[in-house]
């Protein structure tokens, strides 16, 4: 695409005319959309070859890395900055008549992912672009991603997300890279000259075909990928001959079967074919990535026992674990090596990151399951376990107990998380935090088994897409003030602690966030006929939906502000909006109870004219990327308030803090790092630490009826969900079991005074505009640390040994 205006202009008119066989002022914003897509596409083919020709000659070390969700956001814009083309483009489509962010906004927005750990893989993917790192990820193309939500009075109802349907703009279909994947069959042991062989038999096979979807870095000529694989039959199309008998629907069940693997992202897990799928997804994805990387390492460098020298695969959570006996699988069984020679070149080439601690989160499968589906691979998991449970014998003679709680396979199950640290070199943990805890208390016994495997990588967002994309004006200010160098030098956002008492400078940065909570109220307005004041205090609480991550200690805090609002005569409090935003887990039965309530609080609160506009409450409906792009630019006040220990890291948390909001927040996951780096007097902490939530867990003690009795607010608010004050209160009384009845396991009630103490506080230092001010600076200047580059580097120098290509890319002219 050029960078000169008057070209792209032709350029534009001319492929519009070629695709559509008409004028541009005839088209729609879609046509005109996938028109600029496909100028944009040329240029990223360009240096796409480039990159490669380059990686070809260098021969660095590749790292791909594995994970079950990528959520990437939109391309088109991000593509435009990072190719230095935003402005050329912006202003040639003005020309035209066209507006950049209508056409942006046609691209669907690919939902591939649940929430925090499928947007730090996408972020890593930027990252390893941006720093030049020949590093890929390996995924699913999902035709259908995560749900869309809609609200029905008040309750989350979920609808097929189907992001595929006019076609995505960016992807490379590479069929001639194909890969078959088997399933089911039995495996007969035999003997060929004097070799003992294992031959997989009576199997199904299912051919895996990528899709590449290219990542541009920054202004750097780099273009690496994201592989996603899509399922396919190998039958074509349809069985003629059982059509033309009659039986349409069979003649469709191979091909239908096939691509079922494929067609969803997380199906219900909690029926025996939703576990099987769910399986199946995880050995389609890491068997084609292996076998792909393997075949690709071959034809580059010939002897695979050098394979980690070349090759680090990364597997982010549990899901990609059976990338350990599959790897095992083809080294021993395909590529002929030994045992021990193959156990080491897995090792050495595997690393994981673990991103949670809920003990229900920790994956294990069925061990029928897994000898059903992947009878070979069962096998090899069964030797990898007696050797390991062997080791751990010699090291702890006489100690059963822990070869029990260490075992790979136990109690009926393969457990997915010891099987990720036994066969891998590094095992990491994404904040300070969440490490120690693995490290002293979840996985104590491999980390005294393995010293020095566990280490902390803390976890980063990709600077550059949530300023100079989200927040365009933010992003003018800062370069106007302090040069371009942060855009890849983050840490040089530090420079503008020096502004952070400057009036000009605080009332330019003030008048950047009242623009930004303009434009998020009137589509507040737009799209649920809720008028917000963008002169009150924007709270906003956007994550995924979840008990520990605590929506209902903020609503519950809301209900209370609503009691003293109304019955305190005079009552004088800075207007707020309160502002939610997220998914709950379809069969997660509280998290949609909170749902819920947030609606039906909203509802009342909302219509309630004796409060004149002091409290509002918004549901965001369907959140994901785009609408965070709208959201964390607009807030003044970040919830970080998960129970202390449970946030493994949280990412949400700096993007908040990037973008000028002041956390209010638990010292759990990152916001400790975070309050670490800003300071404490620009950071409002509440709530009990780590320690006593682990020891109530531990042993007991925590009474939150006590709590209920002893705080009347507590009280009312709890009586609140279940008297007759919300209409539909039957709806609630789950809520109030669940923090009465059954002892509140995420210390709501606990929490309570002291967060109630902490908005209090929140609200004095707003009243000081300048010490707010100052408190916003002092957060954007002190993010740097928290910019994914950073993190990408301590991957690469410290688990996969990789460095950045450091010979310049020049397309020819340049
Ligand atoms: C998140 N995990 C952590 N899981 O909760 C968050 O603290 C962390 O910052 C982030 O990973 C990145 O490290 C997370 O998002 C999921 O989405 C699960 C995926 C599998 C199904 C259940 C949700």
């Amino acid at each position: 695409m050029p960078a000169d205006k008057e070209i792209l202009k032709k350029k534009f008119k001319c492929r519009f005319l070629h695709i559509y066989g008409k004028n541009v002022a005839e088209g729609t914003n879609l046509e005109k959309y996938k028109t600029l897509a496909s100028l944009v596409r040329d240029e990223i083919s360009e240096k796409w070859l480039l990159t490669n020709i380059n990686y070809r000659e260098t021969n660095e070390k590749k790292v791909y890395y594995f994970c079950i969700e990528f959520l990437p956001g939109r391309f088109l814009v991000n593509h435009l900055i990072n190719l230095g083309l935003k402005e050329t483009a912006q202003e040639a489509l003005w020309e035209l008549g066209i507006n950049l962010s209508d056409l942006a906004d046609q691209e669907e927005d690919p939902g591939l992912g649940n929430g925090g750990l499928g947007r730090l893989a996408a972020a890593f993917l930027d990252s390893l672009a941006a720093v030049k790192i020949a590093g890929f990820g390996m995924g699913i193309r999902y035709h259908y991603g995560f749900f869309e939500q809609k609200f029905v009075d008040g309750n989350q109802v979920e609808l097929s997300d189907n992001w595929l349907q006019n076609g995505c703009a960016w992807e490379y279909r590479k069929p001639q890279e194909a890969q078959t994947i088997k399933f089911g069959g039995h495996v007969r042991v035999d003997s060929v000259e004097g070799r003992t062989v294992f031959i997989h038999e009576n199997f199904e096979t299912v051919r895996a075909v990528p899709y590449d979807i290219p990542i541009t870095g920054y202004k750097n000529n780099t273009v690496n990928y994201l592989r996603l694989w899509s399922a396919e039959a190998f039958t074509k199309d349809f069985e003629y001959h059982t059509f033309s008998r009659g039986e349409y629907t069979r003649a469709f069940e191979n091909k239908i079967y096939a691509e079922s693997i494929s067609q969803i992202l997380y199906p219900d897990d909690s029926t025996y074919e939703g576990k099987k799928l769910r399986l199946k997804q995880q050995y389609f994805f890491v068997s084609a990535g292996l076998q792909d990387i393997v075949r690709r390492f071959k034809t580059e460098n010939g002897d695979i026992s050098n394979l980690f020298k070349k090759v680090a695969v990364h597997i982010n959570d549990t899901h990609p674990a059976l990338a350990v006996p599959e790897l095992m699988r083809i080294l021993v069984d395909e590529e002929g090596v030994k045992w021990d020679e193959a156990w080491e070149i897995t090792t050495k080439t595997i690393s994981y990151t673990n991103h949670t601690i809920l003990p229900e989160a920790l994956e294990k499968w069925p061990v029928g399951l897994v000898q059903e589906l992947l009878p070979r691979i069962y096998m090899i998991l069964e030797e990898i376990n007696a050797r390991f449970c062997r080791e751990v014998m010699e090291r702890y003679p006489g100690n059963l107990e822990k070869v029990r709680q260490m075992a790979i396979i136990g109690d009926g199950f393969v457990r997915m998380a010891n099987l990720s640290i036994v066969g891998s070199h590094s095992v990491n943990g994404v904040a300070k935090l969440h490490t120690e805890i693995l490290k002293q208390r979840v996985m104590h016994n491999f980390n005294e088994f393995y010293p020095g495997k566990f280490n902390n990588k803390t976890n980063g967002i990709t600077h550059r897409r949530w300023v100079l994309l989200a927040n365009p004006q933010l992003g003018k200010l800062i370069t106007d003030t302090i040069g371009t160098k942060w855009i890849d030098h983050p840490l040089e956002l530090k420079r503008l602690t020096a502004w952070a008492k400057d009036p000009v400078f605080q009332e330019k940065i003030a008048a950047i966030k009242f623009n930004n909570k303009k434009r998020l109220a009137s589509f507040i307005e737009k799209k649920y006929g809720i008028e917000v004041d963008p002169a009150s205090i924007f709270d906003i609480h956007i994550k995924r939906i979840h008990g520990y991550k605590r929506q209902l200690l903020n609503i519950l805090h809301v209900m209370h502000l609503y009691n003293l609002v109304r019955e305190t005569p005079h009552y004088d409090m800075i207007p707020r909006t309160f502002i939610f935003g997220g998914k709950a887990a379809p069969a997660y039965y509280l998290a949609k109870r909170i749902i819920k309530l947030i609606n039906a609080v909203a509802e009342k609160i909302n219509n309630d004219n004796s409060i004149k506009d002091r409290i509002k409450v918004v549901f965001l409906e369907n959140y994901n990327v785009s609408l965070a792009e709208l959201a964390f630019p607009a807030a003044d006040v970040s919830e970080q308030i998960s129970t202390a220990s449970k946030e493994a890291s949280g990412t949400g948390n700096m993007k908040f803090m990037l973008n000028g909001a002041v956390t209010l927040g638990t010292l759990d996951g990152a916001n400790i790092e975070i309050r670490d780096q800003v300071g404490a007097e620009n950071f409002i902490e509440f709530g009990i630490l780590a320690e006593e939530v682990l020891n109530y867990y531990q042993f007991g003690g925590y009474k939150a009826w006590d709590i209920y009795h002893r705080d009347p607010r507590v009280k009312r608010v709890c009586d609140q969900l279940v008297d007759g004050f919300m209409p539909e209160h039957q709806e609630f009384q789950a809520l109030y079991d669940h923090l009465l009845h059954h002892n509140d396991e995420f210390f709501v009630l606990r929490d309570f005074a002291s967060y109630a103490d902490a908005h209090r506080r929140m609200e004095e230092m707003y009243r000081d505009r300048k010490k707010w001010e100052s408190m916003c600076i002092n957060n954007i200047a002190c993010s740097g640390f928290f910019s994914c580059d950073r993190t990408i580097r301590e991957y690469a120098n410290e688990i996969w040994k990789i460095d950045p290509i450091t010979k310049i890319l020049k397309l020819e002219g340049e």
